[in-house]
């Protein structure tokens, strides 16, 4: 293992929140990321690279020991599940909940309930654990069009203010798990590169300490 440290961060509505706080940690990257097409890039830290990638790839670049570190979305890791992760830091950023929701007064669901989700691991367990059952139907995007076209009586989505819900006569129902943004480690490199990712974990969780 090299003694570099690449730290791999969620493209999309995480990363504007991520880059302040590593900031607060004394990382920047030397260019900025978001005017950028390319995805690995230098920091001021000469030992530390970042790379920007799908955050539904993040557990995986980490878990396999191509990232040493990642930033990601609760709700990403309990879908992708934690094999070979440590979570050692929650980051308290991109706060939001993974809820059931459906259409607005809608009739008491059939025994065998079908529910349009793009976490369709969570949602197994979820529906499990209740005792409910579920065919959970897998989809990539819009999940709130899944009750509305008659295709699913239910979806498990991320919900922050309501708004999408609500925009399309659904409303949340049952809480499944509060959501924030972790800081997850591979757990070969916490042990062989420990002197170097105890530091930069110390620091990144004193700027969320910082900010309560
Ligand atoms: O785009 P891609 O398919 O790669 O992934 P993505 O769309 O999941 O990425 P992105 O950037 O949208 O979100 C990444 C992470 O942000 C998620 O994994 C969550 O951990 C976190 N997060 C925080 C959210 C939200 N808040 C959020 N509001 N992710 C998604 N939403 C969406 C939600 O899916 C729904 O469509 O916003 C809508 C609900 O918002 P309200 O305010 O209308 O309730
Ligand atoms: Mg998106």
């Amino acid at each position: 293992m090299s003694k570099q440290l690449i730290l791999a961060l969620s493209k999309g509505r995480i990363l504007d929140e991520t880059l302040p706080l590593l900031a607060d940690a004394g990382i920047t990257p030397l260019e900025d990321l978001g005017k950028s097409r390319k995805l690995l890039f230098d920091t001021n830290l000469p030992d530390v690279k970042l790379v920007v990638i799908r955050a539904t790839d993040v557990p995986t670049y980490v878990q396999l020991g191509a990232a040493d570190l990642g930033l990601a979305g609760k709700d990403v890791l309990l879908e992708h599940g934690a094999e070979g992760l440590y979570e050692p830091l929650d980051l308290e950023i991109a706060r939001c909940k993974l809820m059931t929701a459906g259409i607005v007064g809608a009739a008491p669901a059939r025994a065998r309930r079908r529910v349009a989700t793009k976490f369709v691991n969570i949602a197994r367990r979820y529906y499990a654990e209740q005792g409910i059952q579920a065919e959970v139907i897998k989809l990539y995007g819009a999940m709130e069009l899944a009750p509305l076209m008659n295709l699913a009586d239910e979806i498990v989505d991320i919900v922050d203010t309501g708004n999408t819900l609500r925009a399309n006569g659904m409303e949340p129902r049952e809480l499944i798990a509060s959501i924030s943004t972790r800081l997850v480690a591979n757990k070969a490199a916490m042990t062989m590169k420990h002197e170097r990712i105890k530091p930069l974990i110390a620091r990144l969780g004193e700027a969320v300490a910082a900010r309560r």
